[in-house]
């Protein structure tokens, strides 16, 4: 998993440490040839000067070096010293998945952090570090943090979920997943069928459905999205059930019929929340269709699916910060328990390790 922007990052570490460390080499090479500079041109006077008198100047001088090469320990980085590492690591994270605009992004506060202070030779690791670590997180920062459990805690029941996105990135399965975490944590759960599209998608829900326990609403293929989802909220309602979650059918975002259907399904039902379900493995992709369906009908937030198999991992980094909102689970394998509640520490843990 994420063995791409990874590697890349641990070159952009080593490669600024490498680049540090040769600064400083300079620098004590500089400051040692001024010192020395005295003692290659004697005076006539010290010629004279007895060898105790001489011995003691030495002494002198050797206690100085020793204080200068301490202030020479610290240095600061330009931004000249960083211009060849940080184009290569744009490029590098752009292969990763990530976003042009975001790589951008990431560059200026990078940099920004990186020249901003002067740092003690033992101290750079962990400061290189620290700076991309601190980037990573603010990039990973929605407009608005959604806590997935406590939301659904605190909101007035039914809580309506609407599942959105494009065709096969995840949708039904995740709502599955989502609906045993739900009631693993005492929730009760009731599904829509609200993909009345695809043949076969009706009893894909039903299977899982019986799998984990739970009701399906449904309508025959063909019926109307929203009714389904309608009769669902009112199901649910009537018998106190306390998350309605609706399966919509798979759409490109340039399907302007679909895309209408669905925002008929967001007028009748006003739904609490709309994900967007994207496969982390389409990169650059989902982070359009994010931008798409956000533009479309509006998203609150996301949940990227495929991550155990995803070898890049800069989806996660380009799609909130190209649409700011915040992903709430991840998809992390095909069973029902592999599902996790996002949290950007894990996530800049894993790829800086
Ligand atoms: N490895 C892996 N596979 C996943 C994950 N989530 C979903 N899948 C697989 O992705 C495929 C498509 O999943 P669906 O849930 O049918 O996708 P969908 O978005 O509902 O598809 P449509 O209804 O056709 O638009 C299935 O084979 C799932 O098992 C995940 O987190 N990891
Ligand atoms: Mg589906």
């Amino acid at each position: 998993m994420f063995q791409s922007i990874r590697k890349r990052l641990n070159s952009f570490i080593g490669s600024t440490e490498e680049q540090a460390e040769k600064k400083l080499a300079e620098q004590q090479a500089e400051e040692k040839l001024t010192e020395e500079q005295p003692e290659q041109e004697p005076t006539e006077q010290a010629e004279k000067e007895p060898t105790e008198q001489q011995a003691e100047k030495k002494l002198k001088v050797s206690k100085v070096t020793q204080v200068r090469s301490a202030l020479s320990s610290r240095l600061r980085l330009s931004e000249k010293d960083l211009d060849g590492i940080l184009w290569q690591l744009q490029l590098d994270l752009i292969q990763s998945d990530v976003a042009v605009e975001t790589a951008e992004k990431i560059l200026e506060e990078l940099k920004e952090k990186l020249t901003s202070q002067e740092v003690e030779k033992n101290k750079l690791d962990s400061f290189i570090k620290n700076s991309l670590r601190e980037t990573l997180i603010d990039i990973l920062a929605p407009e608005k943090e959604i806590k997935f459990l406590e939301l659904i805690r605190n909101s007035p029941k039914p809580v309506k979920i609407l599942f959105l996105g494009v065709n096969g990135t995840g949708k039904t399965t995740t709502m599955a997943k989502a609906a045993k975490y739900l009631m693993d944590n005492g929730f009760s759960i009731i599904f829509a069928a609200g993909d009345t599209f695809r043949a076969g998608a009706i009893e894909q829900l039903e299977k899982h459905a019986h799998n984990l326990g739970v009701k399906v609403i449904k309508h025959s293929k063909g019926a109307d999205s929203a009714a389904v989802i309608y009769d669902a909220i009112e199901h649910a309602t009537s018998k106190n059930i306390d998350v309605v979650m609706a399966d919509t059918a798979g759409r490109m975002h340039t399907n302007i019929n679909l895309m209408d259907e669905m925002k008929k399904v967001c007028r009748v039902n006003s739904p609490d929340l709309k994900i967007f379900v994207g496969d982390a493995l389409t990169g650059n992709d989902a982070v359009e269709q994010a931008r798409e369906f956000n533009k479309g009908v509006g998203i609150d937030a996301v949940i990227l699916t495929k991550m155990d198999s995803d070898a890049k991992g800069g989806s996660a980094l380009s799609i909130v910060h190209e649409t700011k909102k915040p992903i709430i689970l991840v998809g992390m394998g095909q069973s029902y328990g592999d599902l996790k509640e996002f949290d950007a520490d894990w996530f800049v843990d894993e790829i800086m390790s």
